[in-house]
């Protein structure tokens, strides 16, 4: 005991930062980056160093607590709180049948890894298909437009091979996604070797400040954008037609489809300036190597699958797929090996193979169940109707259309979330589990690898994985555990034989259900078949790169005939409607909702969560965010009060001033507020976005996620108290 420093993982984000911790006698004492991990340079954000005054905040939550008929909560031991819950479950899937039952996963599984597999298997177990996850709110676009695309076997081009960088609608300098370690000195090297970057996005950006050629257009036209760089890609020669004619079908349809997207219509439809975007073009026209990323910014329009199809098909135009002898981008270390080639893999189906949602004629997609789906699954009566849901999530904060949200979650027989605060999820929750956080949780790096399966934002660029042991104990008379345990607890009550694997095998290994594991050995079930034996890794506690385990891109299978879809039907009948469309009846912007609203992510905080710890990392609020001109205009001066209004809600918000914001934009982030059983205070809990978003607005066909980007909404000023 004493002092003691030792190496482990910060999971506040998907980052992953790999960091030194100072503990004494058990307490964590102080957070570090850990300079020994060269790919991170010793970087750490704010959130991550604040982590020791979350870990005994005042306000953690230290028990389990269980909703009383009065809408107050106690405190319960979690052992008789999980004994409840399995009591109340039999009934229920009795009554309603195993589809009853539904999980929900969101982005406190990046923390809590064993989650996901456990809750699967016990909702497999009661035979339910309901298991949802935050993918289909966050960016379901890029499942969905590989699918229709086609997806290239070996993977994208590596950042430092590259001539250019575009990145549409993501902050990676904030947000970390696609430069997910120390993105500033990453970026910086990158622009210094000589890389251009094209941002495209309505707000100059920490990002579109290192940028080549910054296209700001209007919130919301980012597939009028891409189809107007094809155009002129098009036009200036720059398609590499042996690779086309080698690899993909459909480019004769495609240049059809995007001949009404001229540059002059582009410039003046979408707001960007006409001679940006032919630099843009003939940066990508000339470039050898580039890739083009897409962001949040892009996939909350609406019309997000569209513009990361066009994306993907002008990287296909140009050949810019990682080509034979390339490394991979992310080569495998806890994922499965992979031997990936020169070559493409044909477009799947985006639908007719999953369960059917009851609700505005979705279902399963390549991008998961549609979680928008499932609030009105649970308030549709008839058969099937959800009536039990298990939430690993921050929904009250973070779902669109906070209020139909909490009608349903109300509406359930049970709801049984997880929490570190009484928030306002566990607040309309009839058992909050309360769960372990931080460094009281054994570290595995899988996730950072799991992810870059569904998005080329995520992942290590060289082969590194990390195996830790949880590094405290929680307080002392805490009743907390891993969330993981509630699922496997509940199968040993209801007499279930769980089991977990793998998420890239069929079957996974059973679970010991007399015995209860340790969370490590869950993480060794999740490593099964790894393409790094899991006990080599082990043998680096501060964690390392596998040279190893570089894989390169292997030639051609002579026998692949494979082709990638420049023409898809859907997405081309889409980009004819686009070009056909009433532009101002799309934008929805008018005289009485003038502005558009946009998201953006603060440094600070990560989504809903650390909200706890407010005071020391300054995020009191999430300010709306306009240019000067406009506050003027709307009589407001930074840090007043104003009202937001959309046609779904209104909220109360906190205006500053941002010059590197498009006139006629309001941008703001998500995940603050507190339930709509509290009287919240705009000034000290933010306010909840997500009450001027609504379940079914402009809804994505496949994925079902509405428009949680460029709302229309107005401003109005608000009396000084
Ligand atoms: N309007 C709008 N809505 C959005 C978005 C947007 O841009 N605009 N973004 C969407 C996106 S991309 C995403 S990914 C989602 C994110 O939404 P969520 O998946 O809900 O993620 P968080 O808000 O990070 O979840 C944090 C919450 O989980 C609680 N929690 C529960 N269990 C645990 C635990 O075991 N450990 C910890 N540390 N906390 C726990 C925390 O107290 C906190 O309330 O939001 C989506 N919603
Ligand atoms: N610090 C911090 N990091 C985070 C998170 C966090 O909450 N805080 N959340 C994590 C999560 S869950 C995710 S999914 C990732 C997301 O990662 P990113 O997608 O990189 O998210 P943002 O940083 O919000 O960047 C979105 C950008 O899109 C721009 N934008 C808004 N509307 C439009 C539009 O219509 N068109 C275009 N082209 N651009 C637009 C915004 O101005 C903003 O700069 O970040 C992760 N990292
Ligand atoms: S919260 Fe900050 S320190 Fe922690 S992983 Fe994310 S970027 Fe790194
Ligand atoms: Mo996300």
């Amino acid at each position: 005991m004493g002092i003691d420093i030792q190496p482990s993982t910060c999971r506040a984000c998907s980052a992953y930062c790999p960091v030194l911790v100072t503990t004494d006698t058990g307490k964590v004492l102080q957070v570090t980056g850990n300079p020994e991990v060269p790919m991170y340079g010793g970087f750490t954000c704010p959130k991550g160093r604040a982590l020791p005054a979350l870990h005994d905040h005042p306000e953690r939550l230290l028990t389990s607590m269980k909703r009383q008929a009065d809408g107050s909560y106690t405190p319960i031991a979690t052992d008789v709180a999980i004994a409840e819950i399995a009591e109340k479950l039999g009934p229920i899937v009795e009554r309603g049948g195993p589809r009853s039952v539904a999980g929900f996963l969101g982005n406190p599984g990046v923390e809590q890894i064993a989650t996901a597999p456990v809750m699967l298997s016990l909702l497999r177990a009661i035979g339910s298909p309901m298991f949802f996850t935050m993918a289909t709110l966050d960016q379901p676009n890029i499942p969905l437009a590989d699918a229709m695309h086609g997806a290239w076997d070996g993977g994208r081009m590596r950042p430092e091979t590259l001539d250019v960088f575009l990145i549409a609608g993501g902050n990676p300098v904030i947000s970390k996604q696609y430069f997910g370690q120390n993105p500033g000195m990453r970026l910086k090297k990158l622009v210094r070797s000589g890389c251009k970057l094209i941002v495209v996005d309505p707000r100059r950006s920490e990002t579109a400040r290192r940028a080549a050629v910054h296209l700001q257009p209007i919130p919301g036209q980012d597939e009028v954008v891409v189809a107007g760089l094809i155009h002129l890609v098009i036009a200036m020669g720059g398609v590499d037609a042996e690779f086309v004619a080698g690899n993909a079908t459909g480019l004769a349809e495609l240049s059809e489809a995007v001949r009404p997207f001229t540059p002059d219509y582009v410039a003046s439809r979408a707001g960007v300036v006409e001679d940006d975007l032919r630099a843009a073009a003939k940066l990508i026209a000339e470039a050898k190597r580039a890739n083009f990323a897409t962001g949040t910014g892009l996939s909350m329009t609406g019309r997000g699958t569209l513009a990361t199809y066009l994306y993907n098909c002008l990287q296909t135009l140009r050949g810019f797929w990682a080509r034979e002898g390339d490394e991979m981008l992310y080569s495998p270390v806890l994922l499965p090996p992979a031997a990936p080639c020169a070559q493409p893999c044909a477009p799947t189906p985006t639908t007719g193979f999953g369960e059917k949602m009851r609700v505005r004629g979705l279902e399963q997609s390549p991008a998961g169940m549609p979680a928008a789906a499932l609030i009105d699954e649970i308030l549709m009566p008839g058969e099937g109707q959800v009536r039990a849901v298990f939430m690993h999530a921050g929904a009250m904060r973070t779902m669109p259309e906070e209020a139909r949200t909490h009608e349903a979650l109300r509406s359930l027989d049970l709801l049984v979330t997880h929490d570190i605060e009484m928030s306002p999820t566990a607040r309309v929750s009839d058992y909050v589990i309360a769960s372990t956080l931080g460094f009281e949780i054994p570290v595995l790096s899988f996730l950072v690898e799991l992810n870059s399966s569904l998005h080329k934002g995520y992942g290590y660029p060289d082969p590194y994985a990390a195996a830790q042991p949880a590094l405290v104990e929680p307080p002392a008379g805490a009743d907390v555990i891993d969330a993981w345990r509630l699922y496997y607890r509940l199968g040993q009550k209801l007499g279930f034989a769980l089991e977990c694997g793998s998420m890239f095998a069929e079957k996974g290994a059973p679970l010991d259900m007399d015995n209860e594991p340790d969370t490590e050995d869950i993480h060794d079930l999740i490593a099964a078949g790894s393409a790094v034996p899991l006990e080599r890794i082990k043998q680096y506690p501060a964690g390392h790169v596998f040279e190893e385990a570089r894989v390169h891109i292997a030639p051609r299978d002579p026998d692949c005939d494979d082709k990638l879809d420049l023409a898809n039907a859907e997405m081309l009948a889409d980009l004819a409607e686009v070009a056909g469309e009433d532009i101002a009846v799309r934008r929805g912007t008018g005289e009485q909702y003038p502005l558009l609203m946009i998201p953006k992510r603060m440094q600070n905080v990560t989504n809903g969560t650390m909200r706890l710890d407010a005071k020391r990392l300054r995020v009191m609020t999430n300010p709306a965010f306009l240019h000067p001109s406009e506050l003027a205009a709307h009589g407001l001066a930074p840090g007043d009060l104003a009202q937001v209004r959309s046609r779904h809600g209104v909220i109360e918000a906190v205006v500053e001033a941002d010059e590197d914001l498009r006139p006629g934009v309001l941008a703001i982030a998500h995940g603050f507020g507190l339930s709509p059983e509290e009287q919240a205070d705009p000034r000290k809990h933010g306010s909840n976005v997500n009450r001027l978003t609504a379940l079914d607005d402009d809804y994505d066909r496949y994925s079902g996620m509405p428009r949680m980007g460029a709302i229309p909404v107005s401003l109005t000023a608000l009396p000084a108290a």
